[in-house]
């Protein structure tokens, strides 16, 4: 069938935007006077936990505390979640995130292709917003016909709702579409709503079992900065993914 929209998650697939997550968590940790520091080797651990809310709730409920006080903070997650929103918010607005290698190229070929594009995130919509902006300009934003995320769903990946709501959105068969990840919980969403997935790790996530990805590579690459061993090992145009390479791999 022929691949008529590329469905593309935000966080780590489009840019590599953990680390400022991150950071908008701590900050906001400290505009709270919490006393919590999430640091890299806790964040790993907590990035199983999709969704900022439910991260922090997961956190809240594995501290050394009573259940009162724990309920006490729980209550307050939601102001910690906003507040960290608003730092991440300015963080990717002020252009603080690049897009990954190869995807404002993608982008462009498949928009020159007359392909629609789609998000399908975990993400809160307003940092969506302000990372489009920043990387693809005012009018980035406009240019994806779909942008399916955050709280929209009640199960956020690893369950299917969000690609299944891009697809409905798309009014699209999933055969028809491809989508692009980064992680295991992204890649289970994705195949789960059908769809042929493209996975491109990064740091947080590279090593995780991706087995039923159907095309595997460390970015989408660049001319001026090309995938090794590529083309004659996955890829057959060229050194970077090209969209007729994703026509030709996902048939
Ligand atoms: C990754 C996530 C998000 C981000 C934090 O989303 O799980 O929760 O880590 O963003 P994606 P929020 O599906 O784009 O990879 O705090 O807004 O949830
Ligand atoms: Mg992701």
């Amino acid at each position: 069938m022929p691949v008529e929209a590329l469905i593309f998650d935000i966080d780590g697939t489009l840019a590599d935007t953990e680390e400022g997550h991150r950071t908008a968590f701590n900050l906001a940790f400290e505009r709270f006077k919490l006393g919590w520091k999430w640091d890299r080797d806790d964040y790993f651990g907590l990035l199983r936990v999709t969704g900022g809310k439910e991260r922090l709730v997961h956190y809240i409920e594995h501290l050394r505390l009573g259940d009162a006080e724990k309920r006490r903070l729980v209550a307050r997650v939601p102001d910690i979640h906003a507040e960290k929103t608003k730092f991440y918010s300015s963080m990717a607005g002020d252009g603080g995130i690049p897009l990954r290698p190869g995807v404002a190229r993608l982008i462009a070929e498949a928009r020159a292709a007359g392909l629609k594009l789609a998000i399908a995130s975990t993400t809160t919509r307003s940092n969506i917003d302000a990372l489009l902006r920043a990387t693809l300009g005012a009018a980035g934003a406009a240019w994806f016909a779909v942008i399916a995320c955050g709280d929209e769903v009640e199960h956020k990946k690893p369950a299917p709702d969000v690609y299944r709501l891009a697809l409905e959105r798309l009014n699209l068969a999933a055969a028809n579409c491809v989508a692009f990840e980064d992680s295991t919980n992204g890649l289970r969403a994705a195949v789960g709503a059908g769809l042929w997935t493209v996975v491109t790790p990064t740091m947080w996530t590279e090593g995780s079992d991706f087995a039923n990805a159907g095309l595997l590579l460390p970015h989408l690459g660049e001319p001026f900065q090309p995938l090794p061993g590529e083309p004659g090992r996955r890829l057959r145009a060229a050194a970077w993914l090209t969209l007729a390479d994703v026509h030709r791999l996902a048939a």
